[in-house]
């Protein structure tokens, strides 16, 4: 398999890419960067071979719901269609019981996640963030609470008037379980220039999630590809990911998010193709050697462009979701939501083995009688079986 691999990547240019991939060598900027130029097929295949590595066919989903507490926001980035100014038609806030009304709608169905990701609102006072996700736990105390992007961290913080520090503690008793990735977009000064001056810096969204993994809670990391930022850009973002994970080993996943420009002030520009969006699934499961996870978010990419993601690099699709809202203000034409059974059967179908996780990656299902052979994160158990 490696010698057949090695020639494929040899006539693709990237023999010494390869060769640094089967001796588990950590791949420079330069590499990255040519990964992007060489034959897709060639990095598409030595993507793969590290995630067979890895994770054997093994692929990770989750039954999680997505609440978006509101769409009000001040950082009117050129690159969103969901977010609304306060009053401007449209602009929502929900209440903490309306929160728990959403959990409370899906106490039928094995749902063990709620992520929780929305626009910076000022006006929400700190008490307010404490309250949603009280209120989460207590219609529905087993589940995992997976919210607030850097983004929104650094405006709670503002809000409570204390460092990040200080606040994650009471955030946690409150019931946060960990973060999710959203929030990085493009770590570049210029593309942040361009497309959203009034976010945080990707020097700032860094050291959030330090902050947050200091405080013990595990976080998603993402980039959003396939609008103005270079080639060189993307690797540079990479590169400071892989830094901040040599430093805290506090990433578990990281999801390349693909532009949809619909609605957006960017509609403009093209986006990504499938092939981009494959390429960037491989780059990074070459580049990111130190993230366990790589997710092929379903509802962004397509159902069949995320079963290609399975041989591409990538082996975790996301979850249940059941009503998702930034993608399909911006265009989106996946459906909202699937249920269990079907991401089961969409995995199979591509060919891999559905494992059922819970957010930090502990095995809740599985079709592979033999998981512990490749290692997974905890034992099997036999619920469920579809
Ligand atoms: O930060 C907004 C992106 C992110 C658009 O951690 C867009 O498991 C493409 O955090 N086109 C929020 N992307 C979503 C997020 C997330 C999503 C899925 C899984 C996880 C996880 C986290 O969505 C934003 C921004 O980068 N975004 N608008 C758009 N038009």
């Amino acid at each position: 398999m490696m010698t057949t691999l090695g020639s494929m990547a040899a006539a693709a240019g990237i023999g010494d890419i390869a060769e640094k991939v089967f001796q588990g060598q950590r791949l420079s900027r330069e590499d990255g960067v040519r990964l992007y130029h060489a034959d897709l097929h060639a990095v598409g295949a030595l993507a793969n071979w590290v995630r067979e590595e890895k994770h054997g066919d093994l692929t990770y989903f989750n039954v999680n719901q997505h609440i978006n507490y509101t769409n009000v926001c001040n950082k009117l980035c050129r690159f969103c269609a969901f977010q609304r100014l306060p009053g401007q038609e449209g602009a929502y806030v929900m209440k903490p019981e309306e929160v728990a009304e959403k959990i409370a709608a899906q106490l039928h169905e094995p749902v063990t996640e709620v992520h929780m990701v929305a626009g910076i609102y000022p006006k929400l006072p700190y008490e307010y963030y404490l309250d949603i996700l009280r209120a989460a736990k207590e219609v529905r105390p087993s589940i995992h609470i997976k919210a607030f992007t850097m983004i929104e961290l650094m405006q709670i913080a503002r809000r409570a008037k204390k460092p990040l520090a200080e606040v994650l503690p009471e955030l946690i008793e409150a019931g946060l379980g960990s973060c999710p990735g959203g929030g990085a977009e493009v770590f570049s000064d210029r593309v942040r220039d361009l497309g959203y001056d009034k976010k945080n810096t990707g020097t700032e969204w860094l050291d959030t999630a330090r902050t947050v993994h200091e405080a013990g809670l595990r976080s998603n990391c993402t980039m959003l590809h396939g609008h103005i930022e270079t080639i060189e850009e993307r690797v540079d973002h990479h590169d400071r990911l892989r830094k901040l994970q040599d430093e805290t080993g506090g990433f578990q996943t990281y999801i390349p998010l693909s532009f949809h420009p619909a609605n957006t002030e960017w509609s403009h520009l093209p986006g990504p193709t499938a092939m981009d969006e494959l390429r960037e699934i491989a780059v990074s499961r070459l580049l990111l050697d130190n993230i366990d996870h790589i997710k092929a978010y379903w509802i962004m990419l397509s159902i069949p462009v995320a079963q290609m993601a399975l041989s591409f690099g990538s082996d975790d699709v996301d979850g249940t979701v059941v009503e998702e809202k930034i993608y399909h203000e911006a265009g989106a034409t996946t459906p909202q939501e699937v249920k269990r059974n079907e991401l089961v059967q969409w995995i199979r179908d591509a060919g891999r083995i559905p494992v059922e996780r819970d957010t930090l990656y502990n095995v809740i299902w599985s079709a592979d009688e033999n998981l512990a052979r490749v290692g997974a994160a905890a034992p099997v158990a036999t619920v469920g079986a579809s």
